[in-house]
């Protein structure tokens, strides 16, 4: 923005259906526009993303942890209706398999092409990637491969930088569901996408199901996956390396937002579970499809990732809630909602 430009209560997003215009109103603007955090994030860079995209669902980004401080009166509102979760309430954490009640649903993998659990983390006093700068993202690229580098037995693997890597090998990783493509242009508008590719890259062991995608739209995606329904075991990994890293990193967490994220969808635990499955004749009833997903809070996504569309009958079914349950829960609403649609998806 030029110095002299006024910064005015963004027309784009009257008529918009994200949750920044639901809550932004004039008054709240003008109580916010001149606020800004320690490391400099002010409302202009929380809300472009969804002043440059009005199709947005959500349309604000963090900068910081002391962001979700600063712009509480605008954050607290879309946490609450995203999340239900409100001001005085207090995240919870369980990352213990044992509680988790998944037996296998799908044992001759009918339905069940594979199954994904992702966390985000973030480094605690380093800005979040929509405002950190080229030297800090190449600090945490070093920071975090060299940990991941340290790993054994089954989490053992190798870094590759994406500003490395031939585009035919990032094309093939990205089609094969392992890769993160170049942020798009809610991404773009939060900032997210400066000095692209430099600073990112992917880590992953030999079978690829466990993997660590570096300075993303989180600094750090710590993910396992694995083909098929087995979904404790993957859990079961993941917190095994959650575990590792935790012990070497200290991540950006507190008591009242869980784990501390760039986009206020992702809070809390971080955490999306999800299976691509094969659900052809659900597919082709919307309002029922929904319904069961709605009833246990879920999401369904395309077979490319967020805003992609489905294919062939396969859906991205994920939970949907993420802070005020643990991550345990997070797990289990997946798991019972799949287990729901699979009986329906047989009944039809
Ligand atoms: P995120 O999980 O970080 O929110 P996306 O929705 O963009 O991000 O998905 C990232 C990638 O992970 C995409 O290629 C998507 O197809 C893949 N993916 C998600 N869930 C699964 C799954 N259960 N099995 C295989 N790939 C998956
Ligand atoms: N900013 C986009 C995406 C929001 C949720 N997805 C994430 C975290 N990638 C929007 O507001 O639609």
């Amino acid at each position: 923005m030029a110095i002299s430009e006024k910064f005015e209560y963004p027309k784009s997003i009257e008529g918009s259906a994200s949750l920044l215009a639901k809550f932004l109103n004039k008054a709240l603007f003008e109580e916010l526009k001149n606020k800004k955090t320690a490391n400099g994030f002010d409302l202009k860079n929380a809300i472009n993303s969804g002043v440059k995209n009005p199709d947005s669902g959500i349309g604000v980004y963090a900068g910081d942890e002391e962001s979700y401080d600063v712009f509480a009166p605008l954050f607290d509102k879309i946490i609450y209706d995203y999340h239900g979760f409100s001001k005085n309430d207090k995240h919870k954490t369980d990352l213990n398999a044992d509680h988790l009640d998944a037996p296998n649903l799908d044992s001759e993998n009918k339905f069940i092409i594979s199954t994904r659990i992702r966390v985000a983390r973030n480094i605690k006093n380093i800005p979040l990637g929509t405002i950190i700068s080229k030297e800090q993202r190449n600090n945490v690229e070093k920071i975090v491969s060299e940990t991941l580098l340290s790993f054994d037995g089954k989490l053992k693997g190798k870094y590759y930088p994406l500003n490395n890597m031939s585009a035919e090998d990032s094309e093939q990783l990205i089609k094969a569901h392992f890769l993160f493509k170049e942020g798009d242009r809610f991404l773009e508008a939060a900032g997210l996408n400066r000095d692209w590719a430099d600073g990112r890259g992917i880590f992953h062991n030999e079978e690829k199901t466990f993997l660590v995608w570096i300075n993303e739209e989180d600094q750090l995606r710590i993910i396992s996956m694995q083909q098929g329904g087995n979904i404790k075991a993957v859990f079961e990994r993941l917190t095994l390396a959650i575990k590792l890293l935790e012990s070497k990193i200290d991540f950006s967490y507190n008591n009242h937002l869980g784990y501390i994220s760039s986009c206020p969808t992702n809070l809390g635990t971080a955490m999306r579970a999800s299976v691509h499955i094969k659900l052809p004749k659900l597919g082709n009833r919307d309002t029922e499809f929904k319904q069961i997903t709605d009833t246990y809070h879920l999401q369904i996504r395309g077979i490319h990732g967020e805003h992609s569309q489905s294919e062939s009958g396969v859906y991205d079914i994920s939970n949907k809630r993420r802070l005020g349950v643990t991550e345990v829960q997070c797990v289990q609403d997946m798991y019972d909602g799949v287990k729901a649609l699979i009986k329906r998806e047989k009944e039809l």
